[in-house]
């Protein structure tokens, strides 16, 4: 805080405090009744910002100086220093509550929430305990391929299932999804092939579903960059009056990317039908949450793009799928985007290439663990009557089946040619990609004749 006008030399003063300090200041300063500048007295009061006359501004120290007070009263109103950019947008309708929505609590017991009705029936419920336990199976299986050298490396989705599962679920069909790398669980909902969402972790240079024939993008490496692809995409969809919307995932890492806060403020500004979906598992790789954001939360990050932030329980699958619904619902009514955050934890580590018991203890894993989204649910499908020996059989050899199906798909793969790398990118390969594909050659032609 600048020191208030009396003890401050102007060799003191920084540059703006002059600019601001005379009439320009007084011109935008808002007037009580009197007319007089009442932000400018009470400045001379307070502490506030430095109210220099033009005379000190240009160095004569001598002169005394002359409070904004004083100034010549300009003919014209000023803009109200108060006014909003936009003030049919108030703030109090976008904070979310610190508390997340929870509708199944740790022991399993629905509670009702009158802002998230659930509006699912008994198939539906166990469709969704089906993925969750289909995507850890399959997860799993995932993590024992990279360990036998099938997969280059792995990033897992474990204690994720939920998050991912309950919101996938509440898409229409002809909704579009925007992933990061971790949304195994998302494309299994989606009905997507798992072996094909693994094909992108063999290292070739194409994943191998269809966005078209699932509405799902193509799982995205580089962090953030889905979230402007989605945006782009939606606010498309609505130039088009389709009545699409994009629900685009990103971990809480992602929210400190330039690509993710230009997407955010697009999409706010333009008002895009889409759903900005963050998983905070609470590492960006070794990165704790604390190291991404000074704000409260991620979802009170919302109100700076002018958009309602909503917390939820993300190892509540119920609670996933009611407040992805409400905000896709919003966003095809022509409201706008939501941002959630989804408080969940990465079971595992960031990928099987990380050793996270370098940052993170024991004790918070076992923790965490008591919130298993799968038991959670299975307790509630039993509460309900939902729940039979042969559904849990079925269930059971359905993620056996989808490991054995990965299994198989993963070992039978071809290996494709690596000088394939360097097709596809440009019409006319620049020079220095020539260069390095001839290297690659080379190389691959030593090797063959050792
Ligand atoms: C643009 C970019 N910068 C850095 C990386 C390296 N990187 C890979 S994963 C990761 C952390 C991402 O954390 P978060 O967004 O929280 O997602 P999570 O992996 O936890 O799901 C980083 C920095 C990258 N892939 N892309």
């Amino acid at each position: 805080m600048l020191t208030a006008g009396r003890d401050a030399t102007p060799a003191q003063t920084p540059r703006s405090a002059h600019r601001i300090g005379s009439a320009a200041w007084a011109t935008a300063t808002p007037r009580g009744p009197s007319g007089r500048n009442e932000l400018a007295a009470s400045t001379r009061r307070e502490e506030g910002p430095h109210v220099a006359t033009n005379e000190q501004a240009a160095g004569d120290t001598h002169q005394p100086l002359e409070p904004a007070l004083d100034a010549p009263e300009p003919d014209h109103e000023g803009p109200d220093l108060r006014s909003l950019v936009n003030p049919d947008v108030d703030p109090e309708d976008l904070l979310p509550n610190l508390e997340p929505v929870q509708l199944l609590d740790r022991e399993g017991m629905f509670h009702e929430h009158d802002s998230y009705p659930l509006d699912l029936k008994g198939e539906d419920l166990r469709r969704l305990y089906r993925h969750m336990v289909v995507a850890r199976r399959v997860d799993q299986e995932a993590i024992n391929l990279q360990r036998q050298g099938q997969l280059g490396v792995y990033a897992s989705c474990r204690g994720q299932e939920a998050a991912q599962v309950g919101s996938a679920y509440a898409l229409a069909d002809h909704d579009w999804i925007f992933p990061s790398y971790r949304e195994l669980a998302a494309g299994i909902t989606r009905g997507i092939d798992t072996a094909a969402t693994l094909h992108l972790y063999r290292g070739t240079w194409l994943s191998d579903h269809d966005p078209h024939e699932f509405n799902f993008a193509l799982m995205t490496i580089p962090i953030g960059t889905q979230t402007l692809h989605g945006v782009g995409f939606a606010m498309g969809a609505r130039l088009d009056d389709n009545p699409i919307v994009a629900l685009i995932y990103f971990g809480d890492g992602a929210t400190s990317e330039g690509d993710t806060n230009e997407a955010l403020n697009f999409a706010g500004v333009f008002q895009a039908p889409c759903v900005f979906y963050c998983q905070n598992n609470q590492y960006a790789i070794s990165v704790p949450l604390s190291k991404q954001t000074h704000a409260p939360s991620i979802a009170h990050k919302g109100v700076g793009y002018g958009m309602p932030g909503r917390r939820l329980d993300g190892n509540d699958v119920l609670a996933s799928y009611a407040v992805t619904k409400w905000a896709v619902e919003r966003a095809r009514a022509g409201d706008g985007p939501t941002l959630i955050e989804a408080l969940t934890y990465r079971m595992e580590a960031h990928t099987t290439s990380d050793d996270a018991t370098r940052y993170r203890a024991q004790e918070e894993l076992e923790y965490w663990a008591t919130f298993d989204p799968i038991s959670r649910m299975e307790t509630f499908l039993k509460r309900r009557d939902l729940w039979e020996d042969a559904f849990a059989d079925d269930v059971a050899e359905q993620a056996r089946q989808q490991a054995e199906h990965v299994r198989k798909q993963i070992y039978d793969a071809p290996h494709p040619d690596p000088l394939e790398l360097f097709e596809h990118v440009y019409v006319e390969p620049p020079p220095h990609l020539q260069r390095q594909r001839e290297q690659l050659r080379a190389e691959l032609e030593a090797a063959e004749e050792r």
